[in-house]
């Protein structure tokens, strides 16, 4: 139970534009802070292509790249950078596989999603791929440093 013993990691997790059009950010939101994880940093934004072909790099060359480029940058994403104890794993538990009709119920995927193209979120696969997607989507001074009370009843 002592925080010591718990290392503490962060992750990269974006609402996609599908994900905001339906109405899901609260809902998405609510599991990753009633798991017990600590909100560091979040943004709406409408990300320019540079931004998304950015993100999705090591996609580049794939048949579906154009298309996911695009549709990452059609809309407003909801950007954020969650901290707790393997949250980056859990993260993409929650979300459940790329396609969302192999997702399993109770899943973020598995409970809104019908197509690999309109999968509502993504979230970081690796301690180094959140690194870097962290700075990608955000500036330092973004990310706020701060104890989260809760954190002595969670750990
Ligand atoms: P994400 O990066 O968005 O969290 O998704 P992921 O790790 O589960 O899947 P990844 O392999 O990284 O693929 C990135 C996104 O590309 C789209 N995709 N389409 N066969 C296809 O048409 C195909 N494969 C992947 C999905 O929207 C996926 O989220
Ligand atoms: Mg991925």
């Amino acid at each position: 139970a002592l925080a010591g013993s718990s290392p503490q990691e962060r992750t990269f997790i974006m609402i996609k534009p599908d994900g905001v059009h339906r109405g899901l950010v609260a809902d998405i939101i609510k599991r990753f802070e009633a798991k017990g994880y600590k909100l560091v940093g979040i943004k709406v934004l409408v990300p320019s292509k540079d931004l998304a072909g950015k993100h999705y790099a090591e996609h580049e060359g794939k048949p579906f790249y154009p298309g996911l480029v695009n549709f990452l940058s059609s809309g407003a994403v909801v950007a954020m950078v969650w901290e707790g104890k393997e949250v980056i794993k859990t993260g993409r538990t929650f979300i459940g596989a790329t396609n969302p009709l192999a997702s399993a119920p109770g899943t973020i995927r598995g409970d809104y999603g019908i197509d690999v193209g309109r999968n509502i979120i993504h979230g970081s696969d690796s301690v180094d791929s959140a690194q870097k997607e962290i700075a990608l989507w955000f500036k330092p001074a973004e990310l706020a440093e701060y104890e989260l009370i809760s954190k002595k009843w969670v750990y």
